[in-house]
């Protein structure tokens, strides 16, 4: 993953050099005596600014002072990659594998896809489907938006780029039905993997979120083991936000992990240590363009580096 975690105007900086700005304004120094309260204080200003959350925020902060303080460190160089193996072992403790944990090939695999409103669940699961049928043996795409118009060609549409196979139903069909329809597919065409798209919706429409509960339900009662991975996909501009929706998800389906989508255009990569910090839901793809090749594994090594890149 290439360094993109620039912003627009003003914050066109990245990351790291914010931190020299606030917190390292005289680095010499800094490395030779600790640094002070204030540099500290605007540390953690700053790591709150970028998503990284209180908790993990704190974490860094506290390893940055017990750094400094030690003279373990006395390089800028030192600094950056002390503060990025940090990061970088936030990201790989608890849950953290990042492959999708699917039974053998030719055994059927279900992977469900939520999140709000245009954050790239569709384009993520035809970028899915098309690293799958690398493999597994066939892939089935349901359509289980059946709310937005248009979403169901377009599902269509990525199933035929991608050489996968395709279940919908009418507009305003019962998403739930739609699953159970698709799995059933499935197993007489002889396919091993079904991906079930699902409409958008915001984490406070109750009425959605527990239509969301029966489509989960459904697939758990057809298929033993199933979901197999419930992926929450997530646009990687959002923000803390961020955090706040996947509580809001996970309550209502127990999710498997992360898709981070957008990250090509994306400032906020802080986000994604706070969310691990907080719910220890592993990021497991991210979405790099909209391309069907741009969805790549999560690397946190390269995820922690590229973020204090530049
Ligand atoms: N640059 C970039 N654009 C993306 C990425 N993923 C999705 N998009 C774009 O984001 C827009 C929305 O993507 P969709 O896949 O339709 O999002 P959705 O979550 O299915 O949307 P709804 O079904 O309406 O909730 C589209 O224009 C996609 O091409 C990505 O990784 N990078
Ligand atoms: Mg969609």
């Amino acid at each position: 993953m290439a360094n993109r975690l620039y912003r627009t105007g003003e914050e066109r900086k990245s990351l790291w050099q914010r931190v020299k700005e606030i917190a390292l304004t005289d680095v010499g120094v800094v490395m030779e005596g600790g640094l002070d309260q204030g540099a500290l204080e605007r540390l953690e200003e700053l790591l709150l600014a970028s998503d990284f959350g209180v908790g993990a925020t704190l974490r860094l902060v506290d390893h940055v002072e017990g750094l400094t303080r030690s003279g373990t460190v006395r390089t800028e160089k030192e600094f950056r990659a002390a503060v990025s193996d940090e990061i970088e072992r936030i990201l790989r403790s608890g849950r953290s594998d990042p492959s999708l944990n699917l039974p053998p090939r030719g055994e059927l695999a279900v992977i469900l896809v939520v999140g709000v409103n245009g954050v790239g669940k569709t384009t993520t699961i035809g970028k899915l489907a098309e690293r799958l049928r690398r493999s597994r043996d066939r892939v089935v795409l349901a359509a289980g938006d059946t709310f937005r118009a248009g979403a169901i060609d377009q599902l269509r549409i990525w199933a035929e780029r991608t050489g996968s196979e395709f279940v919908g139903a009418h507009p305003g069909a019962d998403p739930a039905s739609v699953a159970f329809d698709a799995l059933d597919a499935a197993r007489k065409r002889g396919a091993d993997t079904v991906i079930v798209d699902t409409a958008g919706r915001l984490h406070t429409q109750g009425d959605l979120m527990t239509e969301l509960s029966k489509v989960g339900r459904v697939i758990e009662r057809k298929v033993e083991g199933a979901p197999h991975e419930t992926l929450l996909v997530l646009d990687a501009t959002v923000g803390q936000n961020a955090v706040r929706q996947a509580t809001r998800f996970n309550a209502a389906l127990e999710l498997s992990g992360l898709a981070l989508a957008k990250l090509d255009s994306s400032a906020k990569g802080g986000v994604v240590v706070a969310l691990k910090q907080e719910l220890d839901l592993p990021v497991k793809l991210v979405g790099t363009g909209e391309g069907k090749g741009d969805l790549e594994e999560f690397d946190a090594r390269a995820f922690s580096r590229d973020l204090l890149a530049g």
